[in-house]
């Protein structure tokens, strides 16, 4: 398997840690995003909408991170980043969905981007844009933690999920853009659970060989 991929991009760092999780070896391919990279003909004829990651498997090319993950938990079951029950399952999924679909979306490079350019925004208007939408965010994935009765040091249950591969990223995004985490103390107990595992730390940006 090749990944296309960014160190510091943070739907590149869920789809390494799913990867490590599941013990399986990949070709890293950096696409740096700070060169725009990722809007050239030779990345957008392997994802024509020029964002990464992408994983490519045979010659199967794979886009959106969640349609990855979710490829790799059917495809590899062994160790489920999933529980086997599907109300659990649901609810894993929409821990992950608060990061990928309410958080990162509206933080992304591009959107900042057109605030900069468009809106002149400058670092600390970036820094309150990011930091208003991960603390949004950030207050609901606590209070679903606060709530969840199977948690055991991970976002759900004792052993990680799809809900870790998320957040792990976005933590780190929030400490990129100076969020003070110190008000999440659940997501801070997750995060230094995750953290202890090789898995996560082998898939941390500074890690990568393009960091
Ligand atoms: N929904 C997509 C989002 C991918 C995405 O936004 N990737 C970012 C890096 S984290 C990117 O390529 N950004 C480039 C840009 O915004 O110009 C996924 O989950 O794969």
């Amino acid at each position: 398997m090749k990944l296309y991929n960014f160190f510091r991009s943070g739907t590149s760092h869920r789809l390494r840690i799913a990867l490590n999780l599941k013990g399986l070896d990949y070709d890293y391919v950096a696409v740096d995003l700070r060169k725009n990279e990722h809007q050239g003909a030779a990345f957008k004829s392997l994802n024509p909408q020029g964002l990464v990651p992408a994983l490519v498997d045979a010659d199967q090319v794979l886009t959106q991170s969640v349609a990855i993950i979710e490829w790799l938990e059917e495809r590899y079951p062994t160790p489920a980043l999933l529980p086997t029950d599907r109300y659990d399952r649901a609810r894993v999924r929409a821990l992950a969905a608060v990061v990928g679909c309410d958080i990162h979306p509206v933080n992304n490079k591009r959107i900042l981007d057109t605030l900069r350019t468009s809106f002149g925004a400058d670092d600390a208007a970036i820094n309150h844009w990011c930091g208003t939408w991960i603390s949004d965010g950030f207050d609901a994935y606590e209070a679903l933690l606060a709530a969840g009765t199977q948690r055991a040091g991970y976002s759900f249950g004792g052993t990680p999920t799809i809900a870790d591969a998320y957040l792990i990223p976005q933590i780190e995004s929030a400490r990129r853009f100076k969020v003070d985490l110190g008000r999440w103390p659940l997501i801070m107990e997750v995060d230094a659970t995750c953290n202890a595992l090789e898995a996560f730390q082998r898939a941390a940006p500074m890690a990568q060989p393009d960091a």
